[in-house]
């Protein structure tokens, strides 16, 4: 986990991280994917951490992608093996106990955009750009964007943006609801602060399980995750959170939510 091109900093319950290789635009390539995937298992892990925030160095770009040079040296097998890495992180970062709002202070391309994706609450600036050029460069979205996409916009706008590597403005973005809020440079930070703190004032056990069933109804047809949701909702009723919040209301105080 000490990758100089993966900065981890803890502070007042949010886990931050940044994507540390400005001069290339953070392109993401093994190393830094690795990291990417260790950072998110330690801050998952860390009960300090309730809310993490993932950007990139710099005030060009989030993510442009996976490293365009690294790919041009590989092989199928290679192809593979990276995919593969892609798609552990990109998991990772889904399946984290806790929320992820991706702080997208550039370009948001490729993988960036597909890393963006994966997370659950995109907070972007205004000049900031997203798209998936991977056909321009004779390849298709291999770190779960075809799929991640389609869920964000619906089909046709994801096969417009696979099928021409066009880029979206950020205001764009927000209008296909890709993008949850837009704002000039200078409010980034506090935008993403208010967010964190937001979702801070809340449950994190009932956070963690409301994650967990709509990523997981993703997967489900609407039957299936409404029987899901009723298997699921039940075992708040099993967490201190519950009897707290519900206690606080009567005593009609703020709740002091402890996560368990
Ligand atoms: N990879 C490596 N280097 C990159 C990069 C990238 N994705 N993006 C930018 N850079 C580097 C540039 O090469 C340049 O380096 P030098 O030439 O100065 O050494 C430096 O960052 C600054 O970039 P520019 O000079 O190009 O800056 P501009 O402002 O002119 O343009 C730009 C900014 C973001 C429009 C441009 O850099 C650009 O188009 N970048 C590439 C964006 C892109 O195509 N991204 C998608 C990458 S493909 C798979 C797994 C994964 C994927 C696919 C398959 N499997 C294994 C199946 C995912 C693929 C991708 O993400």
């Amino acid at each position: 986990m000490n990758d100089p091109h993966l900065l981890i900093d803890i502070h007042d319950g949010i886990g931050w991280i940044t994507v540390n290789r400005p001069v290339q635009l953070n392109a993401l390539n093994a190393e830094i994917l690795h990291a990417l995937r260790a950072a998110m298992e330690s801050l998952g892990a860390n009960a300090e951490v309730r809310v993490v925030v993932l950007t990139g160095a710099g005030e060009k770009a989030f993510i442009a992608g996976a490293d365009i040079r690294a790919m041009q040296a590989m092989d199928a097998e290679a192809a593979r093996a990276f995919c593969r890495l892609g798609h552990a992180c990109m998991s990772n970062i889904a399946a984290l106990p806790k929320p992820v709002i991706a702080m997208v202070n550039g370009f948001a391309l490729g993988g960036g955009l597909e890393t963006a994706l994966a997370c659950d609450w995109i907070v972007a600036v205004e000049h900031a750009q997203f798209g998936l050029p991977e056909v321009t460069l004779g390849l298709f979205p291999g770190f779960g964007g075809t799929q991640r996409l389609r869920h964000a916009v619906g089909k046709a706008r994801a096969m417009e943006l696979i099928f021409t590597g066009r880029r979206l403005t950020a205001r764009e973005a927000h209008a296909w609801g890709l993008v949850n809020t837009v704002v000039p440079a200078a409010e980034l930070r506090n935008t993403v602060l208010d967010v964190a703190r937001a979702i801070m004032a809340n449950s994190p056990a009932a956070i963690r399980l409301a994650k967990r069933a709509l990523l997981q109804g993703l997967n489900m047809g609407l039957s299936d995750g409404l029987h899901y949701e009723e298997e699921q909702f039940p075992k708040c009723f099993e967490r201190d959170d519950c009897v707290e919040g519900l206690t606080a209301f009567v005593e009609k105080r703020r709740p002091v939510f402890t996560g368990k």
